[in-house]
């Protein structure tokens, strides 16, 4: 059988099963990953990394900048539609009788797809949240009116995101490890695999004993812990791998 083909039939035959998806998902629908490349970016943001912005240090010393690159990064996923590889994953979540899909984007485009249950577990770029009150609100304005945003109650607001040096959402972070730890097969999809503790689901899911997928167009860190390696874009390998 060729390795695509294990991976149909593991799919078919496992259950429960897991999936951690990261920014290679939503490469095919425009949105710049983290880490490979920046040739597509804006002068202005191809000088930073997500070390630089994404941190409550960035924030506190310069507010305005970090909100200019959510703005920036909001407007982008605004026009941007879900791909077949999100298509595909809200489907065979449909067929599927015991299914978690965890994501690290914070895009929403997993749900824009149709999937139903995803753990965003490193929150959502459409929810603000005050810095005084910790009053939380969706807000899908692109772009934003004011920058910074404010709250009610007069204080600045900040992305409801999870910043580097910044504990996960608890109560989504232990569902996403309850759901890691009872999985007979784990898929992981688009992530560069260096970010913890997303990366550490991947060895959890070894010592669980489930199976492995790893969808990307590079080799990762986990590469080498995974039982197959489909190796190309997801928009592309995950139709044919879920189509039943
Ligand atoms: C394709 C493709 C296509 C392209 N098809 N594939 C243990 C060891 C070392 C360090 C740490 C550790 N534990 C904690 C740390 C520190 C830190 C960390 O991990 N640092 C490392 C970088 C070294 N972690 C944290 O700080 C975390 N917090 C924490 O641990 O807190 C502890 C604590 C406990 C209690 C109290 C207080 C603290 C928080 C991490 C938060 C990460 N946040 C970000 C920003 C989110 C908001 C936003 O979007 O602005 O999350 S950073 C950024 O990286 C974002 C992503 O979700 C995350 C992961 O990136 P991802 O998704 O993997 O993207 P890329 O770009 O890296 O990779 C894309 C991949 O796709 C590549 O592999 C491509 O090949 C592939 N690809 N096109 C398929 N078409
Ligand atoms: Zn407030």
């Amino acid at each position: 059988m060729t390795p695509i083909e294990d991976c149909r039939e593991w799919l078919r035959n496992s259950s429960p099963i897991a999936v951690l998806t990261g920014a290679g998902i939503s490469a095919e629908s425009g949105i710049p990953t983290f880490r490979s490349g920046s040739a597509e970016l804006p002068a202005l943001w191809s000088r930073y990394r997500p070390e630089d912005l994404a941190t409550p240090l960035a924030f506190q010393r310069d507010p305005e900048l970090v909100w200019r690159w959510y703005d920036w990064r909001r407007g982008l996923i605004a026009r941007a539609q879900p791909n077949a590889g999100h298509l595909a994953l809200a489907k065979w979540e449909r067929g599927c009788d015991r299914f978690t899909l965890i994501t690290q984007n914070v895009d929403g485009l997993h749900t824009a797809a149709g999937s139903s249950r995803v753990l965003e577990i490193h929150g959502s770029i459409w929810t603000l949240r005050c810095l005084a009150c910790a009053a939380e609100w969706e807000n899908h304005a692109t772009p934003l009116p004011e920058i910074p945003p404010h709250c009610a109650c007069g204080s600045m607001a900040r992305p409801g995101v999870v910043w580097f040096g910044e504990g996960l959402p608890q109560g989504v972070w232990r569902e996403a490890e309850r759901a890691v730890r009872a999985c007979r097969l784990l898929l992981v999809v688009g992530t560069s695999a260096v970010v913890y503790p997303a990366a550490g689901l991947v060895p959890m899911a070894r010592e669980a004993g489930a199976r492995i997928i790893e969808v990307n167009r590079e080799e990762t860190p986990v590469s080498s812990l995974v039982d197959r390696v489909l190796r190309g874009p997801a928009g592309e390998i995950l139709p044919g791998l879920l189509d039943s």
